[in-house]
């Protein structure tokens, strides 16, 4: 298998991770998002989105990180992407919710607005409504994930054992920390993003992501 992917990817993290926690080998190929990589050939054509990451096993390209953890926890047969149809169920719900509700508001318009130019509004009022709209519509999703998901004392987001849901909403989440947002409000939250943080191999999947957010220290952000 291939992997094309970059260290500094929000949507490559969870791939990684959860391949580097269940000893899943694959072949790492950086697509440099810094330089444009992914706007030139070959990769443009490989995949026309023009985004990482993308898996290659034999004939399969499969892109979309969500349904390339689906993918590897099938493949190789592992508890995190449970085979009872609800248990399952709860799972694709999860992701699904991460990617559709939560993601829009915190990631495309909180968050990469504020750090990458090309999400950047072309306008300066335009930037600032973009950016109190998804500061305000994260607040009430932080607020679901904190009191209706995480609400029952659960450890993980579905229940009792780590899934491929936690490993996908735990990168996205921890997007915040690139803007330095303040999750104290969400103590379910900050509770069940430590667990994620605890696991081996978040701090060297993490490295890049890291030093990113360690090199925007002197920026101002729209956060909490
Ligand atoms: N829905 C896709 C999103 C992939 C995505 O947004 N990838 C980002 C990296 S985090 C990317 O390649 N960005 C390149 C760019 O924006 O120019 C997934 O979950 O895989």
């Amino acid at each position: 298998m291939k992997l094309h992917m970059h260290p500094a990817s929000i949507t490559s993290r969870p791939v990684r991770l959860f391949m580097a926690e269940k000893g899943i080998e694959a072949e790492e190929v950086i697509v440099d998002l810094m330089t444009g990589a992914h706007h030139q050939e070959p990769f443009a054509s490989f995949n026309p989105n023009r985004l990482v990451p993308v898996l290659v096993d034999g004939d399969l390209k499969l892109t979309e990180s969500s349904a390339i953890l689906k993918y590897l926890a099938d493949k190789f047969d592992l508890p995190e992407y449970p085979k009872d149809l609800k248990a399952r169920a709860r799972v694709n719900e999860m992701m699904d919710w991460i990617n559709t509700n939560f993601y829009r508001d915190w990631g495309y318009n909180l968050c990469y607005p504020q750090l990458f130019p090309h999400h950047q509004r072309p306008t300066a009022e335009g930037q600032d409504v973009t950016v109190r709209w998804g500061s305000d519509k994260s607040k009430f999703w932080l607020q679901v994930l904190n009191d209706y998901w995480l609400g029952d004392g659960r450890t993980w987001l579905t229940g009792d054992q780590i899934t491929i849901a936690d490993y996908f909403a735990a990168s996205v989440v921890a997007l915040g920390d690139m803007i330095r947002y303040d999750f104290s409000a969400y103590p379910n939250v900050s509770a069940w993003l430590s667990r994620m943080k605890a696991l081996p191999n978040w701090g060297p999947v993490s490295a890049a992501l890291d030093g990113f957010a360690g090199s925007l220290a002197d920026k101002k952000f729209v956060s909490a």
